[in-house]
């Protein structure tokens, strides 16, 4: 039988935060056995809004070295970085003209993004939903591990396959997404009504996966609480819920578990106990990734060969596009 697929991306635009850990990565090797995994590192994403290059060259291998240390193993996933494989921003262009623009108006990201940087809102903010869903369509994906913020952008990517399919003839397979109860929502450490974001201008609103342990001590005794001063798991303590999520989703204990552990003691306590939960965490991805950000032979090799079968499942794809949408086959006569 074949194997099913799961397709995921994260965006080279900054270092990358426990959120992205929690919510995404950290589930990515999961699937590496059972499924036919790729796992892109999405800078056509990136550059909808400001990038410095040599940042965004930086940070791109910083996160295909961090998808290794992480547990991503390029002899069972396609890992390839989005730019080499042409077709995603082909696929996009075709998708775009079977997409409603009042479709794009509600997407709450496009929202969000568009007043935080209103002097600078380029079309590719408007339209990156799009890409997302040529990302997805073009591996035929069946499952994708995503955070919550995602949901809506994974339901146009369904939506629009399910409308390429009726106005043509079946293409594309159905995405569903991969979201986990707990740990799909890290919170910002200063305000626990926001996410967890990489690009917050607030350095201790987030834990990067490359903080040093002073940092991430520092950081976590920071981290906004409220003035209960009982441990306990409620919306109305939300600073103190986000936590016990955290160290929940590093330990595997439940929630209550956690509450009842620390129920006679103060934050204080909970606090310290939870940055050693994070440093222990962290510490063997920040060792691996030491040592193979330095191995720039390796780094290529991997994404090299990760575009060239990515490229070989994409060409498939959108070759087939391009025929139902009745464009004229090229003829290679170099060959
Ligand atoms: P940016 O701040 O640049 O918009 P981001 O930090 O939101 O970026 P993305 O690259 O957009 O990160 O997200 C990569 C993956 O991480 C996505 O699956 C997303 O849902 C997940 N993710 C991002 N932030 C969180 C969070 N705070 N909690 C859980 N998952 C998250
Ligand atoms: N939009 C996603 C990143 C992303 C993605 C994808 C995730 C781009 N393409 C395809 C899953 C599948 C985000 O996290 N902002």
């Amino acid at each position: 039988m074949d194997k099913k697929t799961v397709l995921s991306g994260i965006q080279p635009s900054g270092s990358l935060t426990l959120g992205n850990y929690i919510g995404a990565l950290k589930n990515f090797p999961e699937f590496q056995n059972e499924y036919d995994c790729y796992y892109c590192i999405v800078d056509l994403h990136a550059i909808t809004v400001p990038q410095v290059p040599q940042d965004l060259r930086k940070n791109t291998l910083e996160v295909l070295a961090l998808y290794l240390a992480c547990g991503l193993d390029p002899d069972k996933s396609t890992i390839f970085i989005q730019s080499h494989v042409h077709e995603h921003a082909e696929l996009a262009w075709v998708l775009n003209t079977i997409t409603y623009m009042g479709q794009l108006n509600r997407m709450t990201q496009y929202k969000d993004k568009s007043k935080k940087y209103n002097e600078s809102i380029n079309a590719g903010l408007f339209t990156y939903p799009v890409l997302m869903a040529a990302d997805i369509l073009l591996y035929q994906a069946d499952l994708v591990p995503v955070g919550e913020d995602q949901r809506q952008h994974l339901e146009l990517a369904r939506d629009l396959a399910i409308r390429f399919n009726n106005k043509y003839s079946d293409t594309f397979n159905i995405p569903e997404p991969f979201i986990k109860k707990s740990g799909s929502k890290i919170m910002s450490l200063q305000d626990p009504a926001v996410k967890m974001s990489k690009s917050d201008q607030d350095k201790n609103a987030y834990i990067l996966l490359l903080d040093d342990k002073d940092t991430i001590r520092r950081k976590i005794r920071r981290a906004v609480t409220d003035s209960e001063n009982h441990i306990d798991y409620n919306d109305n303590q939300l600073g103190l819920k986000n936590l016990i999520d955290i160290y929940s989703s590093l330990t595997d204990k439940k929630a209550e578990e956690i509450v009842a552990m620390y129920q006679s003691k103060g934050y204080g306590e909970f606090k310290d106990d939870l940055a050693e939960v994070i440093i222990e965490s962290l510490d063997p991805i920040q060792k691996r990734y030491k040592e193979i950000i330095s191995d720039r032979v390796y780094l290529e090799q991997v994404y090299a060969s990760g575009a060239v079968k990515a490229g070989r499942k994409a060409s498939k794809t959108l070759r087939k596009v391009y025929k139902k949408v009745g464009f004229v086959p090229k003829t290679d006569i170099t060959k």
